[in-house]
């Protein structure tokens, strides 16, 4: 089976060979050289066949019938939903439905889900998990550029920078077949920089680690402005010709205070000037941000200022500088255009424009009247579906009941729906809170495209045939909207129909796909968008000769730090962050089935220095209840000076007990709506206090 990893956006690709020897199947997985992994597999790669050969895959829908689930035909199902659905929409109105998609999903189910939310649904309330990814990176490129794509520039532009930002990302487990560009910059003689309130693998290879304060990124970014723009590393033809704004960003930064902004970020003046220094003095650089500067209340401003720092020292849109969005998910970029976000229609098309508006309903053949407007981003979906103002929620591709902040909220949320429908792989902790399961297949059946985090759009081919009644999520869509009467506007048979209608809702739209074909993408081993035209080569590097706004400028901005939403306090002295580990994706839905992956980390962990742990009392390998205003959880210890003494750290992996997310904060970015999921306060005492 010729395929591509279902994890992180670097999407490497691979060879998965089954093979009978002695009656028993066995599995070879060879990496597949490709143009950006190179052919390197990291070990959740290798092994993600193991999730999806596994025992545990649902085979049949399934409907629950006092409190247990029962198999179901497909036609059950149908017919379920199509009497739910219009009960609620005859006593509620087509609001009351809302739609939950996903980042793994392929281009073609993502557009699928927001054709199926505003045609046959016709509700205005779909979002998808990539809102606690790439909003506030998206957002903040939008605004500053007029067009995000998480890398400004090719991969192969890394080595020839001669300092390198890394802030907030954890490169080294979460894109690690990634690493090898990053050492080979530094073998070249990059001057690499991370800044992170943890030592990592990604911060080992920095020449410089900057252990800030959670949440404090944005401060620090000032820091480095105001040094660079003093001591005059700026950039001043590229500033006057390629941008607007410096002034009012000088006479901000002139009325900042280093020694304050090491003192509230916990960085030393003298570190924040040898980094800018670095940085400053470079003939090339890039600054690359990743969820430890975005996921915070001020994520979108905290990415303007390190977007302020490429472009006052003219470091974009040539050989060896750029700027980089680690994207998240699989399809983290392409699930983030084509139309499942509340504010948008495919090609990263705004649903509150009436040109735009008009372009996608010619498309899909309705009367643009009839298309819904802007909802509300996810998190402020399960406030509605909390207040029972959504009263059916249809998921496919995310388990928010754990990757949501604020999860005891959200769980009680789910509770109170009247028709909970999940289109899963594997019973996640929101699968088991649906009325309805709808079984769907894994990256080894669904053919379809992914992009990844370059830009470059991908074709994953499938290999093996549906297991029992599984079926594609484009196919889900389709047939569902079939029995609610729209089958007209869902005639699809083929993934690549599907991509086929998104070439042309693209097209000229921002994210523009019209140029490419599946024919093109087997010949050419991916295609950068924006590609307009079959013969357009698409755009390796973006903004080389201007930025995307109308009149070619890239906006620079006065930022404002802000202190995170929740203040430590007496009750709650530490600062808890949290994140990935190496071996386990994201709620852990799919790694936690895989036997190698999960042998390697079986279950969560504290994060947590020797010297407070001594002041809690906390012993290694303890359990530790860590606490907060929302909720508690449980887990053990692990004592380590890898952290700063005034922070903690939870991975996201786990449910239950361990569910991190019971404890962290649901407050919002105002502009992008991303939760403050790397900082809240907590308190955190042994399980069984002996005194
Ligand atoms: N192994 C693995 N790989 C993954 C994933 C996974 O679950 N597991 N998920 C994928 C997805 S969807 C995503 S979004 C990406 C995420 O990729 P990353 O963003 O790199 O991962 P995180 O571990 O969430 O956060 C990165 C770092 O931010 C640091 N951090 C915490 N708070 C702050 C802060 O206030 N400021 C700064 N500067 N840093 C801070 C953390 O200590 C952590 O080391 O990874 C992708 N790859
Ligand atoms: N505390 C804390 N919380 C976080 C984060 C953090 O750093 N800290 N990070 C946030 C980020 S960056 C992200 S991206 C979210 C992600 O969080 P979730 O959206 O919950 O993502 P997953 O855990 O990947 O859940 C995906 C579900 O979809 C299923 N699935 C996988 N592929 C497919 C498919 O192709 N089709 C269908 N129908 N189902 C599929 C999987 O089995 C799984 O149950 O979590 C966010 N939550
Ligand atoms: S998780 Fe990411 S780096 Fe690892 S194999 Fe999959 S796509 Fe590659
Ligand atoms: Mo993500």
């Amino acid at each position: 089976m010729d395929t591509q990893c279902p994890f992180c956006s670097v999407q490497c690709k691979m060879i998965v060979e089954e093979r009978s020897t002695d009656g028993s199947p066995a599995y070879t997985v060879t990496p597949k050289p490709n143009k950006a992994s190179e052919g390197r597999l990291c070990i959740k790669g290798m092994n993600a066949y193991q999730h999806a050969l596994s025992g545990e895959r649902i085979l049949f829908p399934m409907a629950k019938v006092d409190g247990d689930f029962v198999r179901v035909s497909w036609e059950e199902a149908h017919r379920l939903i199509e009497s739910k659905f219009a009960a609620i929409r005859r006593n509620y109105g087509n609001d009351a439905i809302g739609v939950y998609g996903g980042g793994s999903l392929t281009n073609e189910s993502a557009y699928l889900l927001g054709k199926f939310a505003r045609v046959a649904l016709r509700t205005r309330y779909i979002d998808y998990n990539g809102r606690f990814c790439m909003s506030a990176a998206a957002s903040a490129g939008n605004k500053a550029f007029g067009l995000d794509r998480g890398l400004t520039n090719p991969l192969s532009d890394i080595a020839l920078a001669r300092c390198i930002i890394l802030a907030g990302t954890n490169i080294a487990e979460c894109q690690p077949t990634l690493m090898p560009y990053f050492t080979q910059a530094k073998e070249n003689g990059a001057f690499i920089i991370a800044i992170d309130p943890r030592r990592t693998g990604t911060t080992e290879l920095a020449d410089l680690h900057l252990n800030v304060k959670p949440g404090m990124d944005a401060a620090l970014a000032n820091g480095l402005l105001k040094v660079i723009v003093e001591q005059g590393y700026t950039d001043q033809a590229f500033i006057d010709g390629r941008t607007k704004g410096f002034k009012q960003l000088k006479e901000h930064l002139a009325s900042m205070d280093l020694d304050h902004i090491a003192d509230i970020t916990g960085v030393p003046a003298g570190r924040i000037r040898q980094a800018a220094e670095a940085f400053g003095k470079a003939s090339a650089g890039m600054v690359f941000t990743a969820r430890g500067v975005e996921q915070q209340t001020d994520g979108y401003l905290a990415v303007r200022n390190f977007l302020n720092l490429a472009l006052v020292t003219g470091k974009i849109g040539r050989e060896g500088c750029g700027y980089g969005a680690i994207t998240g998910q699989g399809n983290g970029q392409g699930g983030r255009e084509h139309g499942q976000k509340a504010d948008q229609l495919p090609g990263y098309r705004s649903i509150e424009n009436e040109a735009d508006r008009a372009y996608i309903a010619g498309v899909w053949g309705i009367d643009a009247g009839n298309l819904p407007g802007k909802g509300v981003s996810a998190y402020e979906m399960m406030e509605k579906v909390h207040g029972e103002e959504i009263r059916a929620l249809f998921v496919m591709g995310s388990n928010p009941v754990v990757s949501n902040p604020n999860a005891d909220f959200v769980e009680a949320g789910l509770r109170k729906l009247d028709f909970l429908v999940v289109a899963d792989m594997f019973l996640s902790e929101t699968a088991r809170m649906a009325d309805l399961i709808l079984p769907t297949t894994s990256y080894l059946e669904n053919e379809g495209t992914l992009t990844n985090l370059e830009g470059r759009v991908l074709l994953r081919e499938a290999g093996r045939q549906a297991p029992g009644e599984a079926k594609h999520d484009w196919q889900i869509l389709s047939e569902i909207a079939a029995w609610l009467g729209k089958a007209s506007f869902f005639p699809y048979t083929a993934a690549e129909q599907v991509f086929e209608e998104l070439r042309i809702a693209s097209r000229g739209g921002i994210a523009d796909y019209y140029g490419i074909t599946y024919e093109r993408l087997r010949r050419e081993e991916g295609v950068y968008w924006p590609c307009p035209a079959p013969a357009h080569p698409g755009e390796r590097r973006m903004f080389e000769q201007s930025f995307a706004h109308p009149d070619g400028k890239a906006e620079l901005i006065a930022v404002n730090h802000h202190f995170p939403k929740e203040q430590v306090s007496e009750y709650y002295p530490l600062h808890l962050t949290t994140g990935r580990v190496l071996t386990h994706y994201l709620t852990g839905v799919q790694t936690r089935r895989s036997h190698t992956l999960a042998a390697r980390q079986f279950e969560s962990y504290l994060e947590i220095h020797p010297a407070t742990a001594k002041k809690h009392r906390i012993e290694d390998a303890a359990l530790i209840r860590l606490e907060s205003r929302r909720g508690s959880i449980v887990v053990r210890s692990k004592l380590t000076s890898d952290i700063r003494e005034d922070t903690v750290f939870v991975p996201m992996h786990w449910g239950g007990i361990q569910n991190v997310n019971k404890v962290t904060n649901e407050a919002l970015d105002p502009t992008c709506k991303m939760p403050g999921f790397k900082v809240c306060a907590v308190q955190v005492k042994p399980l069984l206090e002996y005194d």
